[in-house]
């Protein structure tokens, strides 16, 4: 019989153990913020995820003000440039050089997670793994509820707030009345695979293949392990990719004469995502907020979708613990306007990246050529590779 109370109360209710869930209940933790954390899969299928692979550089800095860099600064790859391929050349971008100094940190996800999930675990976080949040109710009320199934049993958690960090299939989003919930959405006529190889990353730069048989990228997960991607149709299977067929597009659409071939190996893992932007406003409603891929999707062609949900965080965490330890409210009510203003221009640079160097089926040769000037215009001018490394490198979060 378990010793679990039907119902649970606390201050913050934390909906999902992913980077932004983890993040935050981390953040209230040094805080003195109570929160209760919920999360529908195991800690092993959390901590297992693959993902995404580059932090910017502010991610990095708050990653270290909260005292999780140790990991971070001994097997991180920093990375200084970007190098696009097309017309048969390489197009290198200094994105160091062009912002003044700025990099971004290639450190993978999982790692990300690894290293939140044993900070919470340090610091007695209360999280409650194979917890599903089933549905999020009151958030115009006094206090707002979370009912949730674990082994089997409904039990409820009364809290103050509630913090919607459950990923784009989550149940948070449900919660706000349609009237009142904006969507914004594109899916895009095309599909990312995504394969992991056992194999050097052949160059020190992340690089990108915008070729007429469609988009590649070449970059890596540390120094023996290589993450590619290659453009396919949106409803692709990664069964219709043999190894063969994979290393054949692979150079034909990135290797380029007197650059070093991409480097073979064992593919340990290969999926197909689809590609869309997906933003919904507000931000928050009542006393729920929304933080990360509850509340938008980005294209991975810009690596923000990593980066928006710790942004979103950073933000959420510091008006929470205004809140609670000044009695200030001014950041929460702040926060979707703040978080929505730098969302869009995060959207603007990964749709018109996305836009840039993808082969779309549909448009003509017009559109294939304005494609061309954008890309030579982006790496061939000081402006375009300025407003490039601004972006990549993370623009400035207002917490
Ligand atoms: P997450 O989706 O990471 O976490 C949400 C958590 O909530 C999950 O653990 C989920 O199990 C849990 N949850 C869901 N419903 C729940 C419920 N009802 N109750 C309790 N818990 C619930 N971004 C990049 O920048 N670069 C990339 O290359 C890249 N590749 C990606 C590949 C794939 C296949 C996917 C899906 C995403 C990729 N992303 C990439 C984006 C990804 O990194 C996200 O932006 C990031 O995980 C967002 O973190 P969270 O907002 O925490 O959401
Ligand atoms: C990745 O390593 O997953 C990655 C790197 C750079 C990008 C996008 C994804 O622009």
């Amino acid at each position: 019989m378990s010793s679990t109370p039907q119902t649970l109360r606390t201050q913050v209710a934390i909906l999902g153990a992913g980077p932004a869930g983890l993040m935050l209940a981390h953040m209230l933790r040094r805080a003195g913020v109570e929160a209760v954390l919920l999360e529908s899969r195991s800690r092993e299928h959390v901590q297992d995820r693959l993902r995404a692979g580059v932090l910017e550089q502010g991610s990095v800095e708050f990653l270290r003000e909260m005292g999780l860099d140790a990991r971070m600064q001994k097997i991180g790859m920093p990375q200084t440039g970007i190098d696009f391929r097309f017309d048969g050349a390489t197009h290198r971008i200094d994105f160091a050089q062009s912002s003044g100094g700025r990099t971004v940190m290639v450190y993978p996800q999982h790692e990300v997670v690894t290293d939140l999930l044993a900070a919470c675990e340090a610091s007695s976080v209360q999280m409650r793994f194979n917890a599903a949040a089933e549905r999020v109710e009151d958030i115009e009320g006094s206090r707002a509820r979370v009912v949730f199934r674990e082994d089997g049993v409904e039990r409820t958690l009364e809290c103050e707030y509630v913090a919607g960090c459950d990923g784009f299939r989550g149940v948070a989003r449900n919660a706000i009345p349609a009237a009142a919930l904006q969507i914004h959405d594109r899916i895009y006529p095309f599909g990312w695979l995504g394969i992991l190889a056992n194999a050097a990353p052949a160059m020190p730069d992340v690089t990108w293949g915008c070729h007429e048989n469609g988009f590649a990228m070449m970059s890596m997960r540390s120094p023996k392990v290589t993450r590619l991607y290659l453009q396919c149709p949106p409803d692709d299977a990664a069964d219709n990719w043999s190894d063969a067929r994979i290393w054949s597009e692979l150079h034909a659409r990135l290797d380029v004469p007197g650059m070093p071939r991409i480097n073979e190996g064992e593919i340990t893992q290969k999926s197909v995502t689809s590609i869309r932007s997906f933003q919904v406003e507000p931000m928050r409603y009542g006393r729920l907020f929304l933080a990360g891929d509850a509340a938008h999707i980005v294209p991975p062609t810009g690596a923000k979708g990593l980066n928006a949900a710790l942004a979103d965080v950073k933000v959420l965490g510091t008006a929470l613990t205004r809140y609670y330890r000044e009695g200030d409210a001014q950041g929460l009510d702040n926060y979707s306007a703040i978080c929505l203003k730098r969302m869009w221009l995060v959207h603007r640079f990964s749709a018109g990246l996305c836009t840039m160097v993808h082969r779309f089926e549909a448009d003509g040769s017009f559109t294939r050529k304005m494609q061309r000037a954008e890309l030579n215009y982006m790496t061939g001018t000081d402006a375009g590779r300025r407003a490039f490394s601004e972006n990549f490198t993370g623009l400035p979060v207002e917490a």
